[in-house]
């Protein structure tokens, strides 16, 4: 595939609540998209970046100008046959996961309309349908926090996840588990704790919540290596993996027994299956977060769940949970099970007018 023109545009787009995690609270978003164009088709790819440094040092500011200054420079006219060789090409740029991993993504996308075939046969998955979780974030009071997960419950989602930061833990786990007996139930605290604090875990523990996700520091492995031996409830590492080595020492140190993939975390897709395929190895269970996406990225996310090892419902709940209008036309999911949307590629079509409206900055590279 060569890489002939790439479209980036920088859409502003509102969440339809508001989402507090310990990391800040966020409802007007800034989405970065990307447009390939090779051989007479398009690859599509959603950046994953949020408007702050709080989750990851990448921005939509870092995205574009990695993208516009570094990345874009070293690809455009060349013709990749794979991408491997697209990655290859890019090796001396450190970090940048989620810049690489937009054009990555596209490409991918690229490559399967090319190949006229839907991108989960490219990526070798099998399943086409998938159980869905959400990911609910810090409420206003305990009440809203168990009306929520009640809500979402009923709504048939297949596992609910809270955010939680320290002064706000255990007591509305206790009660969304006293409302919810049998509803699998996780808690993600993206980094808010120390090991002075493991007293929090220890209650938790007592509360069957399939996992407790990223604990401990964004950047440790040492440390949820020494939670994990104190709690029966299994770790779930997001933060901490940025690539298939990540995920050996995390697994080889018992840092944590589940694995979050998120493709703009790990540098695409490629990565995202050899993680997947380390953690398969270890029989840890792989899940595929999100990062609020619009539809394109919902989509790459279903295609990478039909992974065998992605045995656990993701946080790709339907475009309509976030947006009042998407930029795609996105299936919603029934008795929360969601499909992967069909046709080739990743399978969905632009709004296009919808998208210009939406666009606040907007670069096109090569002709
Ligand atoms: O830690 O999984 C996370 C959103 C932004 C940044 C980090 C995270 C999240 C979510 C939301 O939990 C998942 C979603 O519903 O898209
Ligand atoms: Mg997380």
């Amino acid at each position: 595939m060569k890489i002939e023109q790439i479209e980036l545009r920088e859409l502003k787009v509102n969440l339809k609540f508001r989402f507090e995690t310990s990391f800040g609270v966020e409802q007007e978003l800034n989405k970065i998209i990307l447009i390939l164009r090779s051989e007479g088709v398009e690859g599509y790819a959603e950046a994953t970046s949020n408007n702050v440094p709080g989750y990851s040092y990448e921005t939509c500011n870092t995205v574009w100008d990695a993208l516009q200054n570094h990345i874009l420079p070293i690809v455009m006219g060349k013709d990749y046959k794979t991408p491997m060789q697209l990655l290859h090409d890019l090796g001396k740029i450190r970090g940048h996961n989620m810049a690489v991993a937009t054009l990555e993504t596209a490409f991918w996308d690229a490559q399967a309309k090319a190949a006229n075939l839907p991108l989960w046969v490219l990526l070798g998955g099998s399943r086409q349908e998938h159980p869905v979780g959400a990911s609910l974030g810090i409420q206003k009071s305990i009440e809203d926090t168990v009306e929520i997960a009640q809500r979402h419950a009923q709504q048939g989602y297949k596992r609910l996840k809270f955010k939680i930061k320290p002064g706000w833990d255990v007591k509305p786990l206790q009660a969304v588990r006293a409302a919810l007996p049998d509803m699998p139930l996780t808690v993600d605290a993206n980094s808010a704790y120390n090991l002075t604090q493991t007293r929090v875990f220890e209650e938790l523990d007592d509360l069957g919540l399939d996992y407790i996700e990223q604990p401990l520091a964004y950047d440790d492995l040492i440390d949820h290596a020494k939670l994990q031996t104190m709690l029966k409830t299994p770790i779930c590492l997001d933060e901490s993996i940025h690539s298939p080595e990540d995920c050996r020492k995390a697994l080889a140190l018992d840092s944590g027994r589940v694995i979050n993939l998120k493709l703009g975390r790990v540098r695409g897709h490629l990565m995202s299956r050899r993680v997947h395929d380390v953690a398969f190895s270890f029989g840890a269970p792989v899940w595929c977060g999100g990062m609020i996406e619009l539809g394109i990225g919902r989509a790459h996310n279903l295609h990478l769940s039909s992974l065998e090892g992605f045995s656990l419902p993701g946080d790709t709940a339907s475009a309509s949970r976030y947006w009042d209008e998407d930029i795609t036309e996105f299936l919603d999911a029934k008795d929360g099970m969601q499909r992967i949307p069909e046709g080739a590629g990743i399978g969905v079509t632009l709004k296009h007018d919808f998208i210009e409206k939406l666009t606040v900055r907007k670069a096109v590279f090569g002709s």
